[in-house]
């Protein structure tokens, strides 16, 4: 399939998306917090919540970059992947890297777990304050060099929350050249 036919961009509320995971812009402690985390474990009830809880009495805290999977709890996607992007510090704290190692680290879990369809949010571009337009272009660099070389999943969902998101994303996907 064409690289173009296997990326989506839309808008909406990633919450009520019915794909086998949808990704979480979360926090190293993974207890929960405000934009779309927040959003998450309240549409998806406490077993998240438990399910972190766990994660991280294992592993401490979830490092900026890294992603662990838990059960989608009460939401219509079977999975949640959780992943921390970077804080914006001004671009000379290696954000770009670590902003792409959250897209391509989620992305791997998904293919370990044998997922087919997979909704990213825009990491890091509420809270964590990074340019809306880079944060963009990197997002789709590391999801399109990460499909070119495997077949799962099969499809990548950008869903976009704001304007801005969305009008940017349109334009990365109409680019694409293949
Ligand atoms: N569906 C899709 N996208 C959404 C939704 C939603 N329901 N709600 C917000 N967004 P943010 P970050 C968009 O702040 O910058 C949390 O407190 C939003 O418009 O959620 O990675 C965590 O616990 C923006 O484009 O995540 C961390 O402490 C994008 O999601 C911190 O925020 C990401 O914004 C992480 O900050």
């Amino acid at each position: 399939m064409k690289l173009k036919d296997r990326i989506e961009v839309m808008q909406g509320d990633i919450t009520r998306l019915k794909v086998d995971a949808i990704v979480n812009a979360a926090n190293p402690s993974l207890m929960g917090g405000g934009g779309v985390d927040g959003a998450i474990h309240r549409a998806g009830g406490p077993q998240i919540l438990e399910e972190c809880k766990a994660i991280i009495a294992k592993i401490g805290q979830l490092d900026t970059g890294k992603a662990v999977i838990t059960s989608g709890g009460n939401l219509p996607a079977a999975h949640v992947i959780h992943t921390v992007g970077p804080v914006w510090h001004g671009g000379g704290q290696q954000e770009a890297k670590l902003l792409a190692e959250a897209y391509t680290n989620s992305l791997a879990l998904a293919s370990e777990k044998g997922l087919r369809s997979i909704a990213f949010p825009n990491i890091s571009t509420g809270v964590y304050g990074y340019p809306k337009r880079e944060a963009a272009q990197v997002a789709f660099r590391a999801v399109t060099d990460y499909l070119k070389t495997h077949p799962l999943p099969e499809r990548v969902i950008f869903c976009c929350f704001d304007d801005k998101n969305y009008q940017l994303y349109q334009e990365l996907l109409q680019n694409i050249k293949d």
